[in-house]
């Protein structure tokens, strides 16, 4: 038994991880074919928790790295990758049947210092050899693919970033023709935060995903990030995700989480649990709906606290890998399909 734990402590498991407990159900289970339930998952709960990783593997279909496969991680140096978080999550979901979306390819944030002073045709260069190499690593393993994350400010003009600056507006369309090019099969999507209703941001969301369709570049789905709060669904979620279905593509919900004022009461965790149902059912009421993820599956790893002081309690599981009323809301609509 003491030699038990001390071996335990010695594979650096954490004294006060928590156990998994016995949800009341199965998302993935009830989801069935209809649709991927995702989370995205952390590095280090996946090498240090097992019961992070029992709720991980028996509850969902999809998972999407948090940071892994971010350029900043992969690359820090030029030349010198590493795949190590990045491979655990992919051996992990090759392990337990799970889909992987891969996340990100191009995006304003998290690059390494030597990206962000590059110019021009050698940042072009860098950017394709960068989207060559991971896509190419991950070839018939990650089934879907951020290839082009939060392109727009929240006034639907190009969201500054050393690609726009460098390269000007061409850049998406560029990463998305180089990925294909690295992989026939996985689904390529274009991914954004604060479109979900329609306004300038989800107007020029909408206005990109024509254009590149019209001309023909490689598009298969639009991401629809789907971090709320107590303010609720905004109004015309459901109508917006609709329209870009109609265009032939696929739609996702990628990171979905609800952020409370800390400490929740119950009437804010009854609110919460709303509008994860709402979410849920919006996606499943979209038939080219084909994923619902969330953006962590436990308030113990959740981006929220570490960037808006005070909220938090964003997600379907507490601390203790305990379901909340939203684990119940989510799992009663999956079930009702
Ligand atoms: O959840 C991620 C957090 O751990 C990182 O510190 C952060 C870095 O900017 O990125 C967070 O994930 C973001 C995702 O990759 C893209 N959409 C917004 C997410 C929340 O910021």
């Amino acid at each position: 038994m003491v030699a038990g734990v001390a071996a335990l402590l010695l594979r650096g498991v954490k004294e006060d991880a928590p156990r998994a407990v016995t949800l009341p159900g199965v998302l993935r289970e009830e989801a069935g074919t209809r649709l991927a339930v995702g989370t995205a998952v952390r590095d280090e709960p996946l090498r240090e928790e097992r019961g992070y990783r029992t709720v991980l593997a028996r509850q969902f279909s999809s998972v999407t790295p948090e940071n892994a496969m971010k350029w900043a991680v992969l690359e820090p140096e030029r030349g010198k990758l590493d795949w190590s978080a990045a491979d655990r999550l992919v051996d992990f979901a090759v392990e337990h049947g799970q889909a992987v979306r891969g996340h990100t390819l191009v995006w304003y944030s998290q690059n390494p210092a030597w990206v962000e002073g590059l110019k021009g045709a050698q940042l072009r260069q860098a950017v394709r050899e960068h989207i060559r190499t991971v896509v190419g690593r991950y070839r018939r393993k990650v089934a879907v693919w951020d290839v082009v994350n939060e392109p727009f400010e929240d006034d639907g003009t190009r969201r500054k970033s050393v690609f726009q600056r460098e390269l000007g507006d061409g850049w998406a369309e560029d990463a998305l023709r180089t990925a294909r090019t690295a992989d026939a099969q996985a689904k390529l999507y274009i991914n954004e935060i604060g479109a979900e209703a329609p306004g300038p941001k989800a107007d020029a969301y909408f206005a990109l995903a024509q254009d590149l369709l019209a001309r023909g570049v490689p598009l298969d789905g639009v991401g629809f990030q789907a971090h709320f709060s107590e303010s609720g669904v905004p109004d015309g979620f459901r109508e917006n995700l609709e329209r870009f279905a109609a265009l032939g593509l696929d739609v996702a919900i990628t990171e979905a989480d609800v952020a409370l004022e800390e400490p929740a009461d119950a009437a804010a965790l009854r609110l919460q649990a709303r509008v994860y149902e709402e979410v849920a059912r919006t996606c499943l009421a979209i038939e080219r709906c084909v994923s619902l993820t969330v953006w962590g599956f436990t308030d113990r790893f959740s981006w929220i606290p570490e960037t808006q002081p005070g909220r938090g309690e964003a997600t379907l599981l507490d601390e203790r890998l305990g379901p909340k009323r939203a684990f119940r809301e989510v799992l009663r609509v999956l079930e009702g399909r």
